[in-house]
């Protein structure tokens, strides 16, 4: 029998004491409105949590829920309610001693709803890597060895036209980035995704489905794997149907990887992938998983299975996406991430100092302490649409 021994995840970094905790909830446009098979977004509604500890630091976390209940089950309006009746006393119930750990066993009796659990967890460790003075990614992995800089690609919304698609694929090649990644759904594939393959014809394409595909489509998406060069086939089937996307990696061989997103929230979906060989790569994204703790024991244990893993992104706003780049500075973090430049979505961002694609198409990870960067209180004020102090301490 194969070893099963659990995962440990990250070391527990020690109590702070609590103070209080400040909800905030923005609604910020985003420079082009994003279309998946779910649906469109043209502005993010981002809840952001931020913790203060008793006459010390702050630390921030940021809901990934979207508006509706699209991607997953949970939508802003769930993450309030579990956060106000559950979470907040669970997290209160540490207030002497608060630590990632010790909230996410507080809150264990609370089932599902990782995002909701996932801001609190994050923002306890940002909180936590401030009070040491280290950057979040050394208290992540203390005996490892981490990169400064993340591969990055960017994640383009389905387009009116394979035409259209082609010129925002142009002007995000231009500025830099080396791997496309395409969302897809029956009736919007083929010619756009064959024609990105023509005017890009050596780069890493890679496709999203969001679960829009059936068995009957198999067939076709190993033609169209081919036939355009894909890299990655993410997704396609629903996320309970880890069967069908096993028959679509035997299928594809090892020239195109079928990578799973939805479908793996836990260690559970991720034995039960592994086993049935429906993965080709995992992309993780720690508000998907219920936090850095799921997320890096998920990490060890594809990187066990020598199975690659990516930072996927959920469009999140500077705090997101720096807590998302410390967690792709692990070593099996090995494809190349869905975190883009902060003018990829913002026209200002929410944080200073704000991401900037570097040569290479890569990302540094923000120097500590914690995420590496702060809200800008004018930016923050400026798209607020609601603030609530929560007692904690
Ligand atoms: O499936 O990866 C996804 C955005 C919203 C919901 C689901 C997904 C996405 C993305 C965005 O692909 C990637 C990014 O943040 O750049
Ligand atoms: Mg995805």
């Amino acid at each position: 029998m194969p070893s099963r021994a659990k995962p440990k995840g990250p070391p527990n970094p020690g109590g702070l004491r609590l103070r209080r905790a400040v909800l905030e909830e923005l609604e910020i446009p985003l420079v082009r409105p994003f279309t998946t098979s779910f649906g469109t977004e043209k502005a993010r509604r981002v809840l952001l949590l931020t913790l203060e500890e008793r006459g010390g630091e702050q630390g921030y976390g940021e809901c990934v829920a979207g508006r509706d209940p699209l991607y997953s089950y949970e939508s802003v309006g769930t993450v309030r309610e579990v956060l106000f009746r559950y979470l907040r006393p669970a997290l209160a119930s540490t207030s002497e001693a608060a630590s990632p750990q010790a909230f996410l066993a507080a809150a264990s009796r609370v089932r599902g709803h990782p995002m909701a659990k996932a801001m609190v967890e994050m923002a306890l460790w940002d909180l936590a890597a401030r009070h040491a003075h280290l950057p979040l990614q050394r208290l992540l992995a203390p005996d490892r060895a981490l990169r400064d800089r993340v591969e990055v690609g960017v994640s383009v919304g389905l387009a009116p036209t394979p035409e259209e698609l082609v010129r925002q694929l142009e002007c995000y090649a231009a500025q830099g980035y080396g791997r496309l990644k395409l969302k897809v759904e029956p009736g919007r594939d083929r010619p756009f995704v064959l024609a990105a393959r023509r005017a890009f014809p050596g780069a890493r394409i890679w496709v999203d489905a969001n679960q829009a595909y059936g068995g009957r489509d198999l067939p076709a998406l190993r033609r169209l794997a081919r036939e355009a060069k894909l890299e990655v086939v993410e997704q396609p089937f629903e996320e309970e149907d880890v069967l069908l996307h096993a028959r679509l990696a035997r299928a594809l061989g090892r020239k195109t990887l079928v990578c799973l997103d939805e479908s793996v929230r836990s260690m559970g979906s991720l034995e039960l992938a592994l086993r049935e060989g429906a993965l080709g790569c995992l992309n993780i994204k720690p508000g998907r998983v219920g936090g850095f703790t799921s997320a890096v024991a998920l990490h060890d244990r594809a990187e066990r299975a020598r199975v690659p893993v990516w930072c996927g992104g959920m469009l999140e706003t500077g705090i997101g996406r720096a807590h998302n780049l410390h967690l792709a500075s692990l070593p099996n973090f090995r494809l190349p991430a869905d975190l883009s430049a902060s003018d990829r979505y913002w026209k200002q961002d929410v944080v200073e100092p704000s991401l900037r694609l570097e040569r290479g198409s890569v990302l540094r990870v923000p120097k500590g302490p914690g995420i590496g960067v702060e809200p800008e209180e004018r930016q923050v004020r400026r798209y607020r649409v609601s603030k609530q102090v929560l007692p904690i301490g």
